[in-house]
């Protein structure tokens, strides 16, 4: 009989948990073995792709290669997919799966993608910031491992040596300013390098518009227009150009399209966050889909005395983000709440059930919730603590001041 000598295993033992701590290692640190392949260039705001770049000076085979944002569902390139020396090869981030498709969509507020070979070894990985349309994140040359926002994206082509000049975010304060203020625009640049110029246009009422230089102030380019002369919509968009007199614009479209605000006085309709059911497991479905839900909603109750359409207003889940959510206006039969009449809004996060769908749920923790005019005033807000399943929170009687807890919610009713 053989007895097992534990000491003369030690050093295997020993061994084997070193090895074990390194490949624990390993898939932290995402370990990349680069082989000349690159994601070189990625595009996220709509009709998302990928773009991948081979610097080697001879073509690669890069069939059976997988792409990912998750890797419990990795897409593989079609098998004799080839890449020519120095070459590129763009692959659609679209659901569809098939061919040069992914079988997943880029995430426009940002995320991280990863690059293996056919055997399974992470080759490329690039965690790309949220962007704006029309905006890409690129290796700036090719293959290198800088990567930028850019303010122009070359699908398919060079990415360049340098970068156009992007602008990563354009503010204003106050967010909704009334006739008498003067509005400060800050535009944030991905980079200050090269810059020739950053200008500011704007218009009010498709007047022609007038430029400003902005000029930089701490990290952020700056100018003010100044309060507007007439009530309506201002417009606005900032132009950067850098000494390649390469240009961008925001946003991305202008001047086809602008950023805006309204200088309005109308008086606010008599509209009330009247009740709502943050934690909604079992009470009142939503069966806009054609099966029940049990998703979240907000009852809007009109106290005045005429009808009012909300299409074009906005609710939001955060006080001080008035424009989160705004209400379509191509359907006032559904969006218009008769005189003492109630309206049912669903916070689940699928718009595209209908116009009475919300992007965004309601915390079961607890949040805002608000409802605001076309130019962003605050008609009506709540802010709440932690909710209970299937109790909502309203009125204590419609459009009351007093709010309490309703074990038998009444939904588009009398609270
Ligand atoms: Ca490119
Ligand atoms: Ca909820
Ligand atoms: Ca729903
Ligand atoms: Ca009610």
């Amino acid at each position: 009989m053989k007895i097992l000598n534990v000491s003369k295993l030690f050093p295997f033992l020993l061994f084997g948990l070193i090895l074990g701590i390194e490949s624990c290692k390993k898939e932290e640190e995402e370990l990349i073995v680069a082989e000349g392949l690159y994601l070189n260039e990625v595009y996220a705001a709509s009709d998302d792709w990928i773009e991948l770049y081979n610097d080697l000076d001879v073509a690669k085979n890069v069939g059976g290669y997988a792409i990912y944002d998750d890797a419990i569902r990795k897409y593989l390139l079609p098998s004799g997919t080839s890449i020519p020396a120095k070459g590129f090869l763009i692959l659609n981030c679209n659901d569809q799966g098939v061919g040069l498709n992914t079988n997943f969509k880029l995430t426009s507020s940002g995320e991280t993608i990863y690059l293996e070979n056919a055997i399974g070894t992470l080759v490329d990985k690039v965690e790309f910031p949220a962007m704006d349309n029309g905006q890409s994140y690129a290796r700036f040359p090719d293959g290198s491992p800088k990567l930028l926002i850019t303010g122009n994206t070359t699908k398919g082509a060079s990415n360049g040596d340098t970068q156009a000049p992007a602008v990563a975010k354009v503010d204003r304060t106050p967010l909704v300013p009334s006739i008498d203020q003067s509005v400060v625009i800050q535009a944030e640049l991905v980079s200050n390098i090269n810059i020739a110029s950053v200008k500011l246009f704007y218009r009010l009422n498709n007047a022609s518009y007038t430029s400003i230089s902005m000029t930089l102030v701490g990290s952020f380019y700056q100018a003010t227009i100044p309060a507007a002369s007439a009530l309506g919509k201002m417009e606005y968009y900032v132009e950067v150009k850098n000494i390649n007199a390469k240009v961008s614009y925001s946003p991305f479209e202008a001047p086809a399209k602008t950023h805006s605000y309204l200088v309005n006085t109308d008086p606010l309709p008599q509209l009330a966050i009247n009740e709502f059911l943050a934690f909604n497991t079992s009470c009142c479905p939503d069966n806009d889909s054609g099966l029940p839900e049990f998703d979240d909603w907000i009852e809007i109750f009109n106290n005045g005395t005429a009808p009012v359409n909300i299409g074009g207003m906005y609710l939001s889940d955060d006080k001080t983000k008035p424009f989160k959510h705004k209400i379509p206006s191509d359907n006032p039969s559904l969006t218009t709440i008769p005189a003492g009449g109630y309206l049912i809004l669903w916070a689940d996060n699928t718009q595209g059930q209908g116009p009475l769908h919300l992007e965004f749920a309601l915390a079961n923790a607890g949040e805002d919730v608000a409802i605001f005019y076309i130019d962003g005033r605050t008609i009506d807000s709540y802010s709440f603590g932690s909710q209970s399943e299937n109790i909502s929170f309203g009125r204590t009687t419609d459009g009351a001041t007093a709010w309490k807890a309703f074990s038998s919610p009444t939904p588009g009713k009398s609270n």
